[in-house]
């Protein structure tokens, strides 16, 4: 099992700004507990952050053939971006997506995702633990 987590804008910033709503983990720290399950689930973990909307659509291209399951925190791409629903459709690697947050507790403007539609699941509200139950769930993932 071969698991992408792509995360999008600004969570490159966690732990160091807004702790009060993101909490004091970090992006490295997230990395670190998804790597530690994914191998007791015996699952492969590639993982990357990107601030362009472009970069991660041409990520999601790229991972069809080559992973089982994307874990996909796109940020505040969620809620804008038509080109990562797309890309999603087109890749059709079954795509699961995070948030830290809970994305219905907050702005109105968060309670829409473009790409809820065209995901497996929505796992949101649990901080980092909605990474590490995106990683069970990638592994129950049917194909
Ligand atoms: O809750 C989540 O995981 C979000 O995807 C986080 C996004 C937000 O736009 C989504 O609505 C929900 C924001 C990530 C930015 O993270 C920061 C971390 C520290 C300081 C500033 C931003």
């Amino acid at each position: 099992m071969k698991i992408l987590v792509l995360n999008g804008p600004n969570l490159n910033l966690l732990g160091q700004r807004e702790p009060e709503v993101y909490g004091k983990t970090t992006l490295a720290d997230i990395e670190a507990m998804v790597r530690a399950r994914a191998t007791q689930k015996g699952a492969e973990i590639d993982f990357r952050q990107s601030n362009l909307e472009g970069e991660l659509v041409t990520w999601i291209q790229q991972a069809r053939g080559k992973f089982d399951v994307i874990l996909l925190n796109a940020a505040a791409y969620t809620h804008t971006s038509i080109a990562l629903r797309d890309a999603i459709v087109a890749a059709t690697v079954p795509t699961i997506e995070i948030h830290l947050s809970n994305v219905h507790a907050r702005e109105e403007f968060r309670h829409r995702s473009l790409i809820a539609p065209v995901c497996r699941g929505v796992i949101a509200g649990f901080g980092a633990d909605s990474y590490l139950l995106g990683v069970e769930s990638a592994c129950n993932v049917k194909v």
